[in-house]
This record gives C-alpha cells, sequence and structure tokens, in this order.
C-alpha cells in the first residue's frame, strides 16, 4: 500500500512540474535564444549561422534558430513564432534596414530584449532593439576607398573608371559600404564611377554582373572593381578568367569580407585588398544575453575588431587568414 501511495505522489510531483515548464519558466530552465538568421547567400553567412550555433552551445543556452532564405516576411514569421513561444531573447539580422516597426513593438510589448546581429535597422524608435552587434560597414567603406587612394598614388595615372558591385540593396552592408567609399573618393577627378550593379551577395549574381558589365564595356575600359563581397568577387573572377583577362593586374579588385578562398585568391595575385569583416559573432552576442539576463546594462552598439588585407602588405604573416 505504502508503495502505491508513493507512486501517486510521485506522479503528481512530475505532474505539477510538467504544467509548470509550460506555463512560466523556472529560474533553472535553460535560457531560450530566438536567432533568425536572414539566409545563406555567402560564406560569410554559413559561417556566422555556425558561429551563433556553437556559441549558444558554449554558453549552454537553447537556440531556436530559423532560417529566412533572403525574405523579410519570414524573418517576420520567424519573430513572431519566438514571441509567442515567449523565448528569452531575440536576436536576428535584419535582410533590409525598413519595414521592422511593426513586429519589433510587439517584441517590445511582451518584454523580449531585441539583439540585431550584424545588420542594422532604420527605425525613429530607438528603443526598438537593445543592443547592435556587427561590422562598422561604413568604416569598411571608408578602408576600401582608402586602398584605392593609396594604390592610385603610386600607379599615377590621370584617371581611373570604377565599377560597383553592391550587395542586397538596402541592407546595411550594401548602403555603408557604398556610402564609405564613395565619401573618401568623392570629389577626387581622378575617378569615375562608371555603374553600380546590385550582384545580392551572391557569386551567381556576381558572375552574370560582370558578365553584363563585359558586354558594355572593354576590359581596358574598366581600372578598378570594388565589390561588396568575397562571394560575388569570385564570381567576378571566373569571368575574368575565362575571358584571359587577368584579375588583379589588368583589373584592380577590391572586395569585403575575408573568407577563406578570396584571402587564397589575395596571396595569388588575384585581389588586391581584402576589407576584413568577420561572421564571429557568437561570442559577442550570448555575452549580451548573458548580461541581459543578469539584468546587467549593455552597450547600444558593439563593432568587432576588423583589418585590412592587400598588396601592400606581407602576404605570408601567420595573421592574414581567411575564414
Ligand atoms: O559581408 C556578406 C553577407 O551582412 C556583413 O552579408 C554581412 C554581409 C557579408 O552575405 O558576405
Amino acid at each position: 500500500m505504502k508503495r502505491i501511495w508513493l507512486g501517486i505522489l510521485v506522479l503528481l510531483l512530475f505532474a505539477a512540474g510538467g504544467c509548470q515548464k509550460q506555463t512560466e519558466k523556472t529560474d533553472t530552465a535553460p535560457i531560450v535564444v530566438g536567432f533568425s538568421q536572414l539566409g545563406s547567400e555567402s560564406s560569410w553567412r554559413i559561417a556566422n549561422t555556425q558561429s551563433i550555433s556553437e556559441a549558444a552551445k558554449a554558453y549552454g543556452y537553447d537556440l531556436m534558430m530559423s532560417n529566412a532564405n533572403q525574405k523579410q516576411e519570414k524573418q517576420i514569421a520567424a519573430i513572431r513564432s519566438f514571441i509567442s513561444y515567449r523565448v528569452d531573447v531575440i536576436v536576428f539580422s535584419p535582410i533590409v534596414e525598413t519595414g521592422w516597426d511593426n513586429v519589433l513593438t510587439e517584441a517590445k510589448k511582451a518584454g523580449i530584449p531585441v539583439i540585431l546581429m550584424d545588420r542594422m535597422i532604420e527605425t525613429d524608435d530607438e528603443t526598438l532593439y537593445t543592443a547592435f552587434v556587427g561590422a562598422d560597414c561604413y568604416l569598411e567603406g571608408r578602408r576600401a576607398g582608402d586602398y584605392l587612394l593609396r594604390w592610385a598614388d603610386v600607379q599615377a595615372k590621370p584617371h581611373y573608371n570604377i565599377v560597383e558591385l553592391s550587395g542586397t540593396v538596402d541592407s546595411t552592408p550594401m548602403r555603408e559600404r557604398q556610402h564609405g567609399f564613395m565619401d573618401v573618393i568623392d570629389g577626387d577627378a581622378r575617378f569615375t564611377v562608371l555603374e553600380s550593379l546590385s550582384g545580392d551577395f551572391l557569386r551567381s549574381k556576381g558572375e552574370e554582373c560582370m558578365k553584363e558589365l563585359l558586354d558594355r564595356y572593354s576590359a581596358d575600359q574598366i581600372d578598378v572593381i570594388y565589390s561588396h563581397n568575397d562571394a560575388m568577387t569570385l564570381g567576378v573572377l571566373d569571368v575574368l578568367q575565362a575571358r584571359g583577362i587577368e584579375p588583379g593586374k589588368d583589373i584592380m579588385i577590391i572586395s569585403v569580407d575575408g573568407e577563406k578562398a578570396a584571402v587564397d585568391a589575395l596571396k595569388a595575385g588575384k585581389i588586391n585588398c581584402i576589407v576584413q569583416c568577420t561572421p564571429h559573432l557568437g561570442e559577442a552576442v550570448m555575452e549580451l544575453v548573458t548580461a541581459l539576463k543578469q539584468g546587467n546594462e549593455v552597450p547600444k552598439i558593439s563593432y568587432p575588431d576588423e583589418k585590412v588585407f592587400s598588396d601592400f602588405d606581407d602576404l605570408t604573416a601567420p595573421s592574414v587568414e581567411g575564414f
């Protein structure tokens, strides 16, 4: 008899525990992070997704991850599902800058802090996100421009034609990498930007854009290609090489990111400059999550340290390494 009573007691305790888990989180429940990744368009993005998953694991947090395959509606739907699940913190990488106010207002009303990772939003209400962690893309654009100035001084030609391959229209890296670059070269009569085409951060579109450009211009009409990421740059290299044009020599190439294949191409003289942009943001994100859960103040904006690799440097140095 005693055994039966004990059995019933254990069952009741389990039932009570189960109920509690569904309705409210106990202090010992793991922290749940809802992460909306924007897609898988580049090696940068894939390394970034991995960095977030590994860091969540290392910190012992449960990660609810959803990949939006380049669609803003899917990101909005993912954020809504994180809100209804009542995750502890929402982390997301906004594909474009505008159109987030409604869903982020819902998150705010639900009392769920939002960390923007890698890309910014445009909003009149800064309280819609708690923190941003990611590259200073404006500085990256300026760094690309600074390299161009240095290179042009050495070449000492009177004039250079530039073609820009931009990333996803209206995304932070597209806007800021363009803005920073233009701010550096603006007013310098040596430079003309012939065209700016969007390759959407995709290798395949980088290829397409380059083919299109070579339909309109001969190779010697283009002096410089400024590409907003390595994926598109690698597509460009394929097209140039297939046409017998030597990238890095016949046309100067500036890229952004620093993935391994691009760093190898830099070392081989096919790319002249890579402005580094790190995808390894996981640790910084989880640090923020931890601070928020402990009720600590967090910085509104955190930028990682990044470098520039170029043919002005010693490219055999161990620090010149891709991800
Ligand atoms: O440079 C590019 C990626 O948002 C900084 O997105 C990121 C950019 C990165 O697809 O390769």
